[in-house]
């Protein structure tokens, strides 16, 4: 038996490093890997799962085209045509256009491998058009940006310090799993863990406080909390002179603030915001945990503004243990990102034209120009965007549709082409961590399956093609092989700071970046007055408020009266895994969540089957009936259930969060903000 070393490449939290054992050829089962320090040992269910998907009889491992579009009728075809038809046309559509703008790249959250950005370096210096924004974070990169300056956050191990954590729309025990270990490591020394979230989650439920607020309302809480912690003379007033810009206003924010309308914003009563500011007040160092789904909401971003004012105005920033925690990207620039930038500069490389990732369906119709006549997909399924209606519409007219990709999935109905990729078995690759700091890398452990390539190597097979045909159309770089790649990709300071000279050293187990472990220490903020920015002229300027004050959420109206939240699930990871039969367990099966006394009043039982709609149209789900969620709320896990596939995204309007157009190109869709009504059926 071979033992290998992999890192799990999926939009994660965790990252984590796995020992892949092989046998013949053959990966018969993977381990986690004890020398990385931050999963020590572990993977999660889905990690011990991936030899079911390597060898998964549906894997598609030949290029296939389908004939006609959405038939599902595939044929094998060769790399050679299938490449050679892509070139051929991007080529003819050149011609006819006399620009690559109507050729475009939808890319996402499939493999965040540095080596999986490839197809973006290619279609960006091409002059195509590139899906940008992001589906995840970007409301919430921009408040903390308006906020500090920067998105930076303390090293995730340092949780283990701290004597209170603080999770607002956060659920690691399901979706960060690894980091319930430094959780609990310092509540065995008595801290305290608060998780505010409108469903009582796994996480919630081993809290010492569980306040489950309104969606959306997380802003009025904070700002009530700051409030109480005022008027009792609770606040660091040291540190707030020391480092905060704007507190006067902010003082004054909070003046307007009426406890009446937290209560009735929030749903909670004033007793819990009274608590909330106990806990703060008795603990010192407080980590604030800003999970993804606080932001998902219309007024996300000004709602982390406010979360993050509440832990600055306690002096909970810029010590171990303390700090805000939502994102990690400042150590990516370690890397010299040649696959993302086609071997040159961020400048140098921007693609011609854009369009958002976020309504994808949508923004198509909308663009200005030549319209989209040939797609490239890669590590994406279209159907985990809003607005997915649409998607048949927008495609209809797009002449050539390419998919790159492990599984036919949803987006497959679309395709003419597929191309089948290898998994992070199969490849060489370095993977990053957007939370903590430990680098790992992928090594083929076993050859790849049938003819599957790595999203690299097709990419550069198409480059090599289409510089064949017309002679420096193409400027991505001819690097030949992965490990080329890698080591253009490696910076010195890169290995100066993992402690190696070259990637391949990471064969013998991933490695910690030597990177500061507390942030702010130093008082040194990026904003532009250098302080913490509770009154943001940036923000002022780019149209948003002056300060983090409370915008309302969009109300039910009472045609659709319910409230549709659609988190991330246990079993799956977005759209992947829940094809695999080990699977299937917990979240891995598609159903309405409904609380108990909805149901008893809708005279709905277990297992009966409802018709959830709203405007954008309708889906039909088996209920399950729970007390974990509120009685005008509604829950159902987005995701790709094979055997019982949901279009869950028609419901969701797609209406735009207030920010994230500064750090990622585009503001974020409102999942959470969907209303709906049901039926029993
Ligand atoms: N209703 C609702 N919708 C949501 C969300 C929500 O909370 N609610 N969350 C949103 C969020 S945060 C995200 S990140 C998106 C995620 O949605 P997507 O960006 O579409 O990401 P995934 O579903 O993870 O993966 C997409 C595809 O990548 C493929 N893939 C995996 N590895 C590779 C590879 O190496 N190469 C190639 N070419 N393909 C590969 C997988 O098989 C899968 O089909 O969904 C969003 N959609
Ligand atoms: N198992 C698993 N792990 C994953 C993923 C997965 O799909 N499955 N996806 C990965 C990706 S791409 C991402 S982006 C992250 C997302 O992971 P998380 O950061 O945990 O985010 P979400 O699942 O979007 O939402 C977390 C919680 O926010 C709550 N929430 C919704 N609206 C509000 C609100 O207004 N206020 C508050 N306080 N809470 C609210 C929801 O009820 C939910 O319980 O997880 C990553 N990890
Ligand atoms: S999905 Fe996340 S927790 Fe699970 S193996 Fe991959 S990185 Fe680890
Ligand atoms: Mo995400």
């Amino acid at each position: 038996m071979q033992v290998f070393r992999n890192v799990c490449p999926r939009n994660c939290y965790c990252s984590c490093s796995i020992l892949s054992y092989v046998e013949d050829g053959r990966l018969l089962r993977v381990g986690g890997d004890p020398q990385h320090g931050f999963t020590r040992g572990n993977l999660c269910a889905k990690g011990y799962a991936y030899p079911q998907r390597v060898y998964h009889p549906q894997r598609v491992i030949y290029p296939l085209k389908q004939i006609p579009r959405g038939s599902g009728n595939w044929e094998r075809i060769s790399w050679e045509d299938a490449l050679g038809m892509v070139a051929r046309k991007i080529l003819e559509i050149k011609g006819r256009y006399g620009t690559f703008t109507p050729v475009c790249l939808n890319w996402q959250s499939g493999n965040y491998g540095v080596l999986h950005h490839a197809p973006l370096g290619f279609f960006s210096a091409l002059g195509a058009t590139v899906a940008d924004g992001n589906a995840c974070w970007s409301a919430g990169l921009d408040a903390l940006k308006y906020t500090f300056g920067s998105v930076r956050q303390p090293d995730p191990e340092n949780m283990a310090l701290s004597e209170l954590i603080v999770i607002w729309g956060g659920n690691p025990a399901w979706t960060a799993v690894h980091q319930m270990h430094f959780i609990e490591k310092a509540r065995s020394r008595g801290a305290k863990l608060v998780v505010i979230d409108p469903i009582l989650t796994a996480t919630a439920a081993r809290a010492d406080l569980y306040l489950g607020l309104k969606p959306g309302s997380d802003g009025a809480l904070a700002l009530g909390v700051a409030k109480e912690l005022l008027e009792k003379g609770w606040l660091d007033v040291s540190y707030i002179e020391r480092h905060i810009q704007g507190w006067a206003e902010f003082k004054e924010l909070l003046a307007s603030t009426k406890v009446a309308a937290i209560e009735q914003e929030t749903g909670l009563p004033s007793e819990a915001v009274t608590e909330l500011a106990l806990y703060y007040a008795e603990s010192k160092p407080v980590a604030t945990w800003l999970g993804m789904g606080v932001q998902r909401n219309l007024y996300g971003g000004q709602n982390i503004r406010a979360i993050a004012a509440l832990a600055a105005v306690t002096g909970n920033v810029g010590l171990p243990g303390g700090g805000v925690y939502y994102a990690s990207m400042e150590h990516w620039s370690l890397l010299n990102w040649k696959a993302k930038y086609a071997g040159e500069s961020p400048a140098a490389v921007k693609p011609e034209r854009t369009v958002s990732i976020n309504n994808f369906a949508g923004e198509l119709q909308k663009l200005e120009g030549p319209p989209v006549k040939l797609l490239w997909i890669s590590c994406r399924d279209l159907f985990q965007d809003a607005q997915t209606a649409l998607l048949g519409q927008s495609l209809q007219d797009v002449e050539l549709i390419v998919q790159v990709d492990q599984f036919l999935n949803r987006t497959s109905q679309f395709s003419d082409l597929f191309l089948p990729a290898t998994t992070q078995f199969e490849e060489w690759d370095l993977v990053f961590s957007y939370w903590h700091y430990w680098v790992g890398l992928n090594q083929p452990a076993i050859k790849p399956r049938g003819e599957c390539r790595s999203d690299l190597e097709i990419t550069l097979e198409l480059s090599r093609l289409l510089n064949i045909l017309a002679p420096g159309s193409s400027r991505f770089p001819a690097w030949a092989t992965e490990e080329e790649w890698l080591e253009q990709e490696c910076s010195a300071e890169l290995y100066q700071r993992l402690g190696i000279k070259d990637f391949r050293e990471l064969k013998e187990g991933p490695k910690k970046l030597d990177w500061p472990r507390v942030t702010w220490s130093e008082g040194d903020f990026n904003t532009p007055s250098g302080k913490i920015e509770l009154g943001s002229f940036l923000a002022a300027e780019n149209g948003l408020p002056l300060l983090p004050a409370y915008q309302a959420p969009a109300k039910s109206q009472p045609a659709y009266p319910y409230n549709l939240l659609t988190p991330h699930l246990q079993a799956g990871t977005n759209s992947q895994f829940m094809n695999l039969e080990w699977l299937s367990f917990g979240s891995g099966q598609p159903a309405l969540y409904l609380n108990v006394e909805l149901a008893a009043s809708l005279k709905v039982r277990e297992g009966d089957l409802v018709r959830l709609y709203n405007q954008q149209g309708e889906v039909i789900l088996p209920v399950k009936i729970t007390a974990r969620i509120p009685v005008d709320t509604l829950l159902c896990y987005e995701g790709w259930f094979a055997k019982q596939d949901v279009n869950l995204n028609r419901l969701i309007e797609g209406r735009l969060t207030d920010m994230g157009n500064l750090e990622t190109g585009q503001k974020a869709v409102a999942f959470y903000t969907t209303f709906v009504n049901l039926a029993p059926l």
